[in-house]
C-alpha cells in the first residue's frame, strides 16, 4: 500500500515556533478532500500541526503540504525538511497557488488552485516518475463536484463541535486585496445541491449538530441559496457562514436563513470610509447603510461577526478612531481587524508596487499586523499604532460589556453572550501580547 501524508501546517509565532493549541475549532476541508481523492491502493494520514507534531520519520511515499497567508513560511520549511529526507513533496493551497514560482523552488510539484481536476494526473505522473513542476486546471466557470470528505481521519483529533461543508468556491465580487478574487476572478462555482446535502448528512451522521459553510460569499447566487436553504432546513442542523452585507436588505432570504438554522454570519465590511472601499474595488459596499443592514440581520436572530481592515486610501487617524464607535454602536460581539495588506499576486499588490508604495519587500513577513505599504493619509508607523489602539480600545472591559451584555437580545440568550464575553477576554489577552486575535 502506498501512503500520502497530508499536512496542514501551523503558522509561526513571534518566537518562530509553530503555534500550538489544545483545540482547533475551525478545521479546513482541503486535507479531508485530498485524502478522499486518493486511489484505492493508497493510504492517507492527515496531520494538523496546530494540534500535533509532524512525524518526520514517516514511512509515507508522498508528502502533501497546504499553505495559507503568512503561514506559507512554515509550509516551505516543512517542504525543505522533507526534501532533505528524500521525500517527494507537493505544495498546494491558496498561498502556494498565488506564488507558485517561488513555492516550486521548495518542492517537487505545486498544485495551483483547485486540486480536483489535476490530482489524478499528478498521482499517475508520480507513479511513472514523471512529475511536472506545476499543475493547474482551475474550475473557473464549471461546476464543482467533490467526493465525501474523509472526516474519519480527523474527528478523533481535538477539534470543535462543528465540521466544514462547502457549497461553492469563489465570489462574484473582485475586491482588489482579496486572495479569493485573485484565484477565482469573480466566479462563484457551485456544487450540485445533492452533494451539499450528502456532505451535511455525513456531518450529522458523525454526531455533529453544527457545520460551518465555508463559502466565501453565500449571497453569490440568490436562487441557488434559496434552494440550498430549503434543503438545509430539512436537515435540522445549526450552521454559520460568510456573506456579502447586502443580504441585510433581503427580508425573505434572512427569514429562510434563520429558519434553516443559520446562527451567525461573518461579513467583510472592511471600512467605514467610502474612499477606502473605492480604493479596494469595493464601491458596491455603502458604509452609510451598514448600521441598517446589520440591525436587520440581527433582528432575524442571526449574529453578525465582522472583519475589517485599516489603512485604506481614505482612512485617517480620525476615521480609524470612529471605527470603535461604529463597532460599539452596532453591537458587534466579536470584531476582528487587520492592517490592509498587499498580498503578492493580488491586484492590490500590483497597484501598490506600481505606485512605489511598498515599504517592505519581505513578503513572508506580511501577516496583517504591521503596515507594509505607504498609506495615503498617515505614516506607516502611525497606521500600525492606530491599528493596535483600535483593538485595545474595543477590548476594554467596558467595551466588551457594552457590546455583549448591554443589548436587548441578552436576556433572550444570556448563555451565548457570556460565551462571547469569554472569547472577548481571550482576544483581550492576545492583544495585550500584541498577537492579532484569530478565530482558530
Ligand atoms: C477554514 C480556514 C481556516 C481555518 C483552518 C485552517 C486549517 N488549519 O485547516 C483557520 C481558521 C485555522 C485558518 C487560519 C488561517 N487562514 Co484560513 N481559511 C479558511 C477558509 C475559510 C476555508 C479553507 C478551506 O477549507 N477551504 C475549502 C478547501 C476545499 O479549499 P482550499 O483550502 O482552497 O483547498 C483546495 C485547493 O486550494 C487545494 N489545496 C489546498 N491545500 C492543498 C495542499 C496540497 C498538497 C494540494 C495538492 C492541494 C491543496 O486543494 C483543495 C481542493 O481543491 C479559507 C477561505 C477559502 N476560500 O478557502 C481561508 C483562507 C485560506 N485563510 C487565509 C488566511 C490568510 C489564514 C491565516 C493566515 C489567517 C491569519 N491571519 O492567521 C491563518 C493561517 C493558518 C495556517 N494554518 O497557516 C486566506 C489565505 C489567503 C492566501 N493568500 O493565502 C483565506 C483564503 C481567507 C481569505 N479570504 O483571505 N483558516
Amino acid at each position: 500500500m502506498k501512503k500520502i501524508l497530508l499536512i496542514q501546517p501551523s503558522p509561526y509565532d513571534q518566537n518562530h515556533m509553530p503555534i500550538k493549541k489544545k483545540r482547533l475549532y475551525f478545521v479546513g476541508l482541503a486535507m479531508p478532500l485530498l485524502a478522499a481523492m486518493m486511489p484505492k491502493d493508497w493510504e492517507a494520514e492527515i496531520v494538523l500541526e496546530i494540534l500535533e507534531d509532524i512525524p518526520w520519520e514517516t514511512d509515507a511515499d508522498l508528502i502533501g503540504i497546504s499553505s495559507m497567508g503568512h503561514g506559507v513560511i512554515r509550509s516551505l520549511d516543512i517542504a525543505e525538511e522533507f526534501k532533505k529526507r528524500g521525500k517527494t513533496v507537493i505544495l498546494g493551497g491558496y498561498m502556494a497557488s498565488i506564488m507558485a514560482g517561488e513555492a516550486a523552488k521548495y518542492c517537487d510539484a505545486v498544485v495551483v488552485g483547485d486540486a480536483e481536476l489535476v490530482w489524478k494526473e499528478l498521482l499517475q505522473d508520480y507513479e511513472i516518475g514523471n512529475l511536472k513542476k506545476v499543475y493547474e486546471k482551475n474550475l473557473e466557470k464549471g461546476t464543482l463536484s467533490t467526493p465525501l470528505p474523509r472526516f474519519d481521519l480527523i474527528i478523533h483529533k481535538s477539534i470543535g463541535d462543528f465540521l466544514p461543508v462547502q457549497a461553492g468556491r469563489g465570489c462574484p465580487n473582485t475586491c482588489s486585496f482579496c486572495s479569493v478574487a485573485c484565484l477565482y476572478k469573480g466566479h462563484y462555482i457551485k456544487k450540485p445541491l445533492e452533494e451539499v446535502v450528502r456532505d451535511i448528512r455525513q456531518v450529522k451522521e458523525l454526531g455533529f449538530k453544527k457545520f460551518l459553510l465555508l463559502d466565501d460569499n453565500i449571497f453569490s447566487d440568490r436562487e441557488y441559496l434559496h434552494e440550498l436553504l430549503k434543503e438545509i432546513k430539512n436537515l435540522d442542523m445549526q450552521w454559520m457562514s460568510q456573506c456579502d452585507i447586502r443580504i441585510g436588505k433581503e427580508d425573505k432570504l434572512l427569514k429562510e436563513l434563520a429558519e434553516s438554522g443559520c446562527t451567525a454570519l461573518s461579513f467583510g465590511l472592511e471600512s467605514i470610509s467610502r474612499e477606502s472601499l473605492a480604493g479596494m474595488n469595493k464601491s458596491w459596499a455603502n458604509p452609510a447603510k451598514y448600521p441598517e443592514l446589520i440591525a436587520n440581520i440581527q433582528s432575524h436572530g442571526i449574529d453578525v461577526s465582522t472583519e475589517m481592515v485599516v489603512g485604506g486610501d481614505g482612512d485617517t487617524l480620525e476615521s480609524i478612531g470612529m471605527t470603535k464607535d461604529f463597532i460599539e454602536n452596532n453591537k458587534i460581539s466579536v470584531p476582528r481587524f487587520y492592517i490592509l495588506t498587499p498580498i503578492p499576486g493580488t491586484k492590490f499588490f500590483k497597484e501598490i508596487e506600481a505606485e512605489g508604495r511598498l515599504i517592505n519587500d519581505n513578503i513572508y513577513s506580511f501577516d496583517g499586523t504591521e503596515a507594509v505599504h505607504m498609506p495615503k493619509k498617515m505614516t506607516p508607523a502611525e497606521l500600525t499604532k492606530a491599528y493596535w489602539n483600535l483593538y485595545e480600545a474595543l477590548f476594554t472591559y467596558k467595551s466588551i460589556i457594552k457590546r455583549n451584555l448591554l443589548r436587548k437580545e441578552f436576556l433572550r440568550t444570556p448563555g451565548k453572550y457570556f460565551f462571547y464575553c469569554i472569547v472577548n477576554l481571550f482576544y483581550r489577552y492576545q492583544i495585550k501580547q500584541k498577537i492579532t486575535p484569530n478565530i482558530f
